[in-house]
C-alpha cells in the first residue's frame, strides 16, 4: 500500500520547505519509505473531500490504506514508530526523543508561530512596531533556554532522532528573523539537520512542486 501525504499546490513560502509537509517527508526519507503527494489548493482544503481528512482544513496528512491521520507531530511520531531511524531502541531514550518532539510543537514553536504570523499579516498595522521586539523576545527566551540544553553537542539527545527532526524543522522557521545569528550553536545544529541527505531530498521534492508550478 503507498503512502499518500497532502501538501500545498502553491506554498506561501515559495519552496523554501517551511511548510509542515516537510516535516512528514522529511521523516519518510529517513526511514527509506516512499510515499506520494497530493497537492491541494487554499480552495480545496476547506472542502468537504479534504475536510474529511482533515477536520482543520490543513496539510498535512497523511493516508495508509484504513489508516488517515492529521497534525504533523501525530504523523511523525506514527512514522517513526513503524519503521527504524527516528527513534531509539532503548524505552528510556525513546521517551526523551518523544519528549522533544513534544518540545518542539508545544513548546518552541508557538512563538516562532505567532512571531512569523504577526510579520505576515499585522506588520501594516499601527500597533506592530511596538509589539514586535516583545514576540522577538519570547523567541529569543525559548532559543536562549535551548541554546543552553544543546552545548555543544550534535543532537538534543545522544544520536539523532525525530525529536531533532522536529526541532531543526520548527527551528527553520526564524532564517530570515535574524534571531539565529545570536545562537551559533543553534544555527549549527540546523546546518546539521540540512546536511542530511534524507533533509535534501525531502526538500528537493518540495521545490520541485514550487518549480513546476511556477514553470507551468
Ligand atoms: N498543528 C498542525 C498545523 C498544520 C498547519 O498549520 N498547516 C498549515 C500549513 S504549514 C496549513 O495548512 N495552513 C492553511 C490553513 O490553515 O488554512 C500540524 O502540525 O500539522
Amino acid at each position: 500500500m503507498t503512502v499518500t501525504i497532502t501538501a500545498f499546490e502553491s506554498s506561501p513560502d515559495r519552496g523554501r520547505g517551511l511548510a509542515r509537509d516537510m516535516r512528514v517527508r522529511w521523516a519518510l526519507e529517513e526511514v527509506g519509505q516512499p510515499y506520494e503527494v497530493r497537492l491541494v489548493s487554499f480552495a480545496a482544503l476547506k472542502k468537504p473531500a479534504h475536510l474529511s481528512l482533515h477536520p482543520f482544513g490543513q496539510i498535512p496528512t497523511y493516508e495508509d490504506g484504513d489508516l488517515a491521520l492529521f497534525e504533523s507531530g501525530a504523523i511523525v511520531l506514527h512514522i517513526a514508530e513503524r519503521h527504524a531511524g527516528l527513534l531509539p531502541d532503548d524505552a528510556d531514550a525513546r521517551a526523551r526523543a518523544i519528549m522533544w518532539m513534544f518540545a518542539a510543537l508545544s513548546t518552541v514553536e508557538p512563538p516562532i508561530v505567532e512571531h512569523s504570523m504577526a510579520f505576515l499579516v499585522e506588520r501594516d498595522k499601527p500597533w506592530y512596531a511596538e509589539r514586535q521586539p516583545l514576540l522577538d523576545q519570547r523567541v529569543r527566551t525559548r532559543l536562549d533556554e535551548l541554546s543552553r540544553r544543546l552545548g555543544d553537542a550534535d543532537w538534543l539527545d545522544g544520536a539523532f532522532s525525530a525529536g531533532d527532526l522536529m526541532m531543526v524543522t520548527v527551528l527553520r522557521r526564524l532564517e530570515r528573523s535574524g534571531l539565529l545569528e545570536e545562537f551559533p550553536n543553534i544555527a549549527a545544529y540546523i546546518a546539521r539537520g540540512e546536511a542530511r541527505p534524507a533533509y535534501k531530498r525531502a526538500f528537493a521534492d518540495q521545490l520541485a512542486v514550487f518549480t513546476n508550478a511556477s514553470a507551468g
